[in-house]
This record gives structure tokens, C-alpha cells and sequence, in this order.
């Protein structure tokens, strides 16, 4: 029989499980453009409560969440801090500039981190030559910093130098779940330091499609109009928002078996000879590392061809991802597969 593709490309890959395909097969729903699908508001309701925000909007991708954040703390001609490595400024195809009219301004992290300095050096006198800067944006975990968690003081000097210089704060918190769980602080801890917040419901929480959008209730209300403007306004959504609120209920608890199979993982890739990774880092669900004799991409074919899906995500960098989809037998075999292509 051949053998299962273990699928480590991303946690975005998930398949809903048959108990959340039930949950949405028998979702209660109305025209949420109306505000009537009941799915839809118990939803938003109870992703606000879980981020301590007064309200909340149900997108359809992190990507739109975090372009609707940028829209409605901005206007157009405005500039935001954002990490280089960022996915709003790396991944979100130029939408800053393209949806908002909002440049970026960089800033240099360390796994994606930066610090209250980092912001400071960055802003500018008010003068009629320079965009205002009015928005500074982080990401927990970050992404491309391998899943990297901010430490909340950290944050808090970040978020409070912001707020000093007049600038609003957003989180793209698409895995502040990994966040929680393995820093030990409810999301609501992290939420709190910031104006806004963008969570997703279809990385490693498993459900098919949808993220969210929190915030106090007149600026979620501008956010709703963004949304339709953005083309985003869904009709009878409660389908997608009850399979994320079974996600909400039975997949956040057990994202600490992601976090032990990607240590796993680290500790036996670090071994490998023609590998960059020190496992102290892998902190949640992501491993990235440097492959030192061949190209990155190469690499991923080999892998491909013995079983293991893994991103190329740079000319000598692969991500694996673990996620609910993945056993810790697959771990074990993952592991093996990876020892043997890395020692040949
Ligand atoms: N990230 C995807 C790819 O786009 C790279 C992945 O496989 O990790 N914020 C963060 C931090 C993300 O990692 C992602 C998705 C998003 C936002 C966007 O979410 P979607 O894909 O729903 O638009």
C-alpha cells in the first residue's frame, strides 16, 4: 500500500475534521450582509470575549482582516511601521500600497521581533515633507521568524512607545492561539496592548476558511464597511463560522501536540550535517531552517519524493509546519525521512 504524503508545508492545509463538517452541515444561518445569520454573530461574539475587545468581524482570509485593520486605522497618503519580514508587508501582495494608499515604513527585527527603540528610530518629526506614520503592526507568532513568540513585555514597550507617538497598534495575531498556549497567557493578555487584533480560524485551528477582525464597537463599525468595500461581505456565512466555532471549542487546547512534534523535529534535524537550526528557537508549531550544501528547493523534492511535503520559503530556507493533520507516528517517520535525505 503506499504510503501516506506527510504534509508539512502548512497548518493551512488542515481538512475539517467530520465533527466540525457536522457542526456546519446543521449551522443556523440568515444574510450576514443583514446582520442575520445567527452562526455569524455567536461567532463574532464569542471571538470578542475571547480577546477581551468589544466586537469583532468575520472575514473571509487573515489577509483581508489585516488589509481591512490597515484601511480603517489609515487614510490614504499615511505611512505604517511594519517588520521586514512581515506578513502583511511580505506576503499580502503590495496590498498596503494597492488597498489602503499607505506605504510602509521597515523596521528590522530579530525572528521578527523588534524593540521599543527600533520603533523610535523609525518615526519622524511632524514636516510637511514626510507621511504621517499612524500605524504600527506586529505579528504573534511570527511567521517567517518561525513561529517566534513576543515576549509581552516586549510588546508592551512596543505598544506603549506607539501610543505616546500617537500611532494606533494592530496584531496579526493568524496564530495568537500558538501564542497562547505556549507562552501560558490567554489571548486576551496580548489582545489588550493593542487597538486591534486579526485572528484566524483556518491555520492551525482546522476549520476550512475564515479569520477575524477585533476592536472597540465604532471602529469594527467602520472596519464592517471596509469589508463590503473590500468585497468581502459573505451572505450566509454561518456555514464557515460554526465550523471555526467548533475549531474555538476543540482545537486551541491541543495545539500543545503541534508545538512537542515540531521540537521533535528540530532536535533531530539539528543533528543533520548541511543544517542551520538551533531548536532552542522553535518555540510553537513552525521550524525553519538553513540548509548549508544544497539549494532549499531541491531539497524539497527530494523530500517530496520520499514522503514529506516541506516550503521552500528562500533560496537555502525550508519550513516544515505541524498541524493537527500530522500523528506522532508521521512525526517519527517525517523525522526519519528528513535524517536520511540530510545525511546522504
Ligand atoms: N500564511 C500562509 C502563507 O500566506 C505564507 C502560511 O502558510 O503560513 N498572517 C500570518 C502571520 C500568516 O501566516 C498568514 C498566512 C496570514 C496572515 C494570511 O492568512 P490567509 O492565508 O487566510 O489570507
Amino acid at each position: 500500500m503506499a504510503q501516506k504524503i506527510i504534509d508539512l508545508r502548512s497548518d493551512t492545509i488542515t481538512l475539517p475534521t467530520p465533527a466540525m463538517r457536522r457542526c456546519m452541515a446543521s449551522a443556523e444561518v440568515g444574510d450576514d450582509v443583514f446582520g442575520e445569520d445567527p452562526t455569524v454573530n455567536l461567532l463574532e461574539a464569542r471571538t470578542a470575549e475571547i480577546l477581551g475587545k468589544e466586537a469583532a468581524l468575520f472575514v473571509p482570509s487573515g489577509t483581508m482582516a489585516n488589509q481591512i485593520a490597515i484601511r480603517a486605522h489609515t487614510e490614504p497618503g499615511d505611512e505604517i511601521a511594519v517588520e521586514a519580514n512581515a506578513h502583511i508587508y511580505y506576503y499580502e501582495c503590495g496590498s498596503p500600497a494597492a488597498l489602503a494608499g499607505v506605504q510602509c515604513r521597515l523596521l528590522n527585527g530579530q525572528r521578527g521581533i523588534f524593540s521599543a527603540e527600533d520603533l523610535l528610530s523609525a518615526l519622524r518629526p511632524a514636516n510637511l515633507h514626510f507621511p504621517p506614520t499612524r500605524l504600527v503592526c506586529l505579528e504573534n507568532t511570527h511567521n517567517r521568524g518561525g513561529g517566534s513568540v513576543w515576549p509581552m513585555a516586549q510588546i508592551s514597550a512596543v505598544t506603549q512607545t506607539a501610543r505616546r507617538h500617537g500611532l494606533r497598534t494592530h496584531l496579526d495575531g493568524a496564530r495568537l492561539w500558538n501564542a497562547a498556549i505556549a507562552s501560558g497567557n490567554p489571548e486576551k493578555a496580548f489582545a489588550r496592548l493593542f487597538d486591534s487584533v486579526s485572528v484566524c480560524f483556518s491555520k492551525g485551528l482546522g476549520a476550512p476558511a475564515g479569520s477575524a477582525l477585533a476592536g472597540d464597537a465604532a471602529w469594527i463599525q467602520r472596519a464592517r464597511r471596509f469589508r463590503k468595500q473590500f468585497g468581502g461581505g459573505m451572505r450566509q456565512a454561518g456555514i464557515l463560522a460554526a465550523g471555526a466555532l467548533h475549531a474555538l471549542d476543540h482545537h486551541r487546547e491541543r495545539l500543545a501536540e503541534d508545538h512537542a512534534h515540531a521540537q521533535q523535529l528540530a532536535a533531530r534535524l539539528a543533528n543533520c550535517p548541511g543544517v542551520e537550526l538551533n531548536p532552542a528557537t522553535v518555540e510553537t508549531n513552525m521550524v525553519i531552517f538553513r540548509c548549508l550544501q544544497r539549494p532549499a528547493a531541491g531539497l524539497v523534492e527530494r523530500l517530496q519524493a520520499l514522503g514529506v511535503r516541506a516550503l521552500a520559503i528562500g533560496p537555502d530556507q525550508i519550513r516544515l509546519v505541524t498541524h493537527l493533520m500530522v500523528s506522532s507516528r508521521d512525526i517519527q517517520r517525517a523525522g526519519d525521512i528528513l535524517v536520511r535525505v540530510f545525511k546522504s
